[in-house]
């Protein structure tokens, strides 16, 4: 009796060794954790590394010295809302649905009273949370805000943000204010519970993004699954707003004071990596959704040499500032040119979790982390969609105009222009300009403002074309348009009762659902 009860102890002892053993190895080879840092509307040329003048970037700048600097990297889409969908599902708007036909070659977002959102796509948050990584998106959503799209239900363990930009404030009768979520749950509205002034400029919203993403991190590194960090806070989108202790501090502005505050922010996150002795076995990437919004002109962003801003299709609104950075794994002070996109995201995403990419479906994004980590550039095409149009696409250092538009004439008659300063004749136009038949064509390497065209008789031209051309027809060969989902918006949708209001005793009433089809004016 006495022997059986000894081998029972040691059988319990060596299955608990057993369990320690495989969890002390499990944690050893724990997949890389994932930070993205998306930006929202922020320009190329707004990082000191990329030749800010006033130099107000200093985590950032520090972050590409140790990290690896992406000079062409670009977005998805001009807006931020495809682009987001772009990056998550790794496949273009036209095939993710991020777009509508409603008119030619109009940008789409949702806004509140969008009745779409993602449906049947595959995100990788999806695919990294069945791997096992645990999942917080700290920030704004942007991809469709009725609670079968929100993150929670796509991959998402925890979520503190909105669904939403800060627009507002308004007045709860036409239009509700627009809620912050904790989880699936309002927690409060914009500007009644979290406050931005607008005649100030003040905010602390950045601050609790900052605090959240760090809180996180720190919790999360205690724990055994791998995280994966979606950090994306919206100051340096219009109305720009920054707390008091930057409030005043940059020689641009608003605008530059958000910008120093969200570079106090990366230093943060950043700093805890390091502190948790965590940034060998975590990838971190930075960028932004789309280009700076120049229409706010002196309260924008900057582009640096690019044509145009938001909204276009030029250099200036789909090329983002980016930056790679894991040490002991990407190369410090390493400058990359490969053309790369926030699709690559998705791929790099699931290489880094050993996660098998979906079969039945296309995916554009390419893991890219070799290309990057070696400094080797492989060839592949990037498109310029707006809405259902393929405006231009670029291969190796060329890139062919197929149309060119900024928006309407009426649009710009009432002082909206996505180009001040930058008239183009047959390029920055209010008129859809159909330039198929005879693409207009730049070397990004030589001109990457895109004011001197290649002239249509050179060899030089006739050859790019070429094989720019091979490229499209390559892709529209396989092209199916996703079902459009920001066709159709309903006032009935909007954020008036979402689910956590009763607690706040904040629920409003909607009024009687009338679908129409969305006006998207550029
Ligand atoms: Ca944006």
């Amino acid at each position: 009796m006495k022997v059986m009860v000894l081998q029972s102890i040691f059988m319990v002892f060596i299955i608990i060794m057993v369990i320690i053993l495989s969890f002390a190895e499990s944690n050893e080879r724990k997949p890389p954790n994932l930070i993205i840092m998306l930006m929202d509307d922020m320009g190329w040329g707004d990082l000191g590394v990329f030749g800010e003048p006033n130099k107000e970037t200093p985590n950032l700048d520090r972050m590409a010295s140790q990290g690896t600097l992406l000079t062409d990297f670009y977005t998805a889409n001009p807006l931020c809302s495809p682009s987001r969908a772009a990056l998550l599902t790794g496949r273009l708007p036209i095939r993710n649905g991020f777009y509508t036909d409603n008119a030619h070659a109009r940008n789409a977002y949702t806004p509140q009273e969008v009745d779409g959102g993602i449906t049947s796509e595959i995100l990788f948050s999806e695919l990294l949370s069945k791997a096992g990584y645990y999942n917080k998106i700290v920030g704004k959503w942007h991809l469709g805000h009725q609670y079968k799209y929100l993150p929670l239900q796509h991959g998402f363990d925890e979520w503190f943000g909105s669904a939403n930009c800060h627009f507002g404030p308004y007045d709860g009768k036409s239009t509700p204010d627009i809620p912050v979520f904790r989880n699936n749950e309002m927690i409060g509205r914009y500007y009644q519970d979290f406050k931005i002034n607008l005649k100030t400029g003040e905010s602390n919203f950045t601050k609790l993004l900052i605090s959240e993403a760090v809180n996180f991190i720190k919790n999360a590194s205690s724990s055994p699954k791998p995280f994966f960090l979606y950090w994306t806070p919206d100051s340096s989108h219009a109305a720009c707003y920054a707390s008091r202790d930057f409030l005043g501090k940059s020689r641009r502005g608003l605008y530059g004071d958000a910008v120093m505050e969200l570079d106090y922010g990366v230093g943060q996150i950043l700093n805890t990596l390091k502190e948790l002795e965590i940034e060998n076995n975590t990838f971190v990437f930075f960028t932004s959704d789309n280009g700076a919004a120049l229409v706010s002109k002196t309260s924008a962003g900057s582009n640096g040499p690019f044509l145009c801003g938001k909204q276009t299709t030029f250099e200036g609104g789909m090329r983002e500032p980016a930056i790679v950075w894991w040490p002991g794994v990407v190369p410090a002070g390493q400058v990359s040119y490969q053309p790369s996109t926030v699709m690559d995201l998705f791929s790099i995403a699931l290489g880094l979790a050993s996660v098998e990419t979906p079969k039945d479906r296309i995916i554009d994004g390419i893991d890219l982390l070799p290309s990057w980590v070696q400094g080797k550039n492989i060839d592949r095409p990037i498109f310029y969609y707006r809405g259902n149009e393929l405006m231009a696409a670029r291969y190796g250092m060329y890139k062919a105009h197929f149309w060119c538009w900024t928006n309407s004439y009426d649009e710009f008659k009432q002082g909206i222009d996505y180009c001040p300063g930058m008239d183009l004749k047959g390029m920055t136009s209010h008129e859809q300009l159909n330039h198929t038949s005879q693409p207009i064509l730049f070397h990004l390497g030589r001109d990457p403002g895109e004011k001197f065209q290649l002239n249509s008789q050179s060899d030089e031209y006739k050859k790019a074309l070429q094989s720019i051309m091979a490229q499209v027809n390559d892709h529209r060969s396989t092209l199916e348009p996703g079902k459009p989902q920001l066709n159709m918006c309903d006032r009935a949708v909007m954020h008036w009762s979402p689910p956590g209001c009763e607690k706040l005793d904040d629920c409003l009433k909607p009024p009687p659902s009338k679908p129409y089809k969305c006006d998207w004016p550029h």
